[in-house]
């Protein structure tokens, strides 16, 4: 399959499976998932799924946005949901350093409110100041920010690192926050 076609598909799932189930008369459940069968009868109309396509997106995704349940019947979207859905995230201990990518145009509202999640549960932090940059990019001009978690961490604030090895957390203050150099 072509990539073009697999990038289609998994923007397509992102979008119901984290945000809007509703625009195909999709349901998930409390903790994100849908029946797969369910899913393939209701994007019918505006995209033709089958269980073979679905099972090759979910396991070449370059972010492993995706999983399926142990039994193959349900899918759900790793992270990144707007939904009030629980994906059963336990708090761990994080790494001493994490990096937020983000865009200069957001830098007055930053400094002044600390990381806040917006229409996501949580703000996304990154293992290495690349996929930092990567991530700001879609913004806009990238600006990579350096978080202490080791302090955050000390001061008693949650952290979850979702299936796809992304860090979440719900706010981090202005006083945890520098400005990166790196990349
Ligand atoms: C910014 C992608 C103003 C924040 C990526 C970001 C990630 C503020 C934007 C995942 C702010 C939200 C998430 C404040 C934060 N004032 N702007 N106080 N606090 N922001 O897309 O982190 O490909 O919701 O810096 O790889 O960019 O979808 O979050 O620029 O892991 O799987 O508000 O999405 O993954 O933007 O990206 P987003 P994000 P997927």
């Amino acid at each position: 399959m072509s990539r073009d076609r697999f990038t289609r598909i998994s923007k397509f799932l992102s979008y119901v499976l984290r945000h809007r189930p509703q625009a195909i008369g999709l349901a998930l459940d409390a903790q994100g998932w849908a029946s797969i069968d369910e899913l393939i009868e209701k994007a019918r109309p505006q995209m033709a799924l089958n269980r073979e396509l679905i099972e090759q997106v979910v396991s070449t995704n370059d972010k492993q946005r995706f999983a399926l349940s142990e039994d193959g019947t349900h899918i759900r979207a790793s992270q990144g949901h707007s939904l009030d859905v629980d994906i059963g995230l336990e708090p761990c201990v994080p790494p001493a350093l994490l990096y937020h990518g983000t865009a200069t145009r957001f830098m007055d509202s930053i400094n002044r409110d600390g990381l806040v999640s917006g229409r996501r549960q949580h703000v996304h932090l990154s293992l290495d100041a690349e996929t930092a940059h990567a991530v700001g990019r879609r913004h806009g001009k990238p600006v990579i920010l350096q978080i202490d978690t080791k302090a955050m961490h000390e001061q008693g604030m949650l952290f979850y690192v979702s299936a796809n090895g992304v860090w979440l957390t719900e706010h981090v203050p202005t006083r945890f926050i520098s400005e990166s150099t790196a990349v």
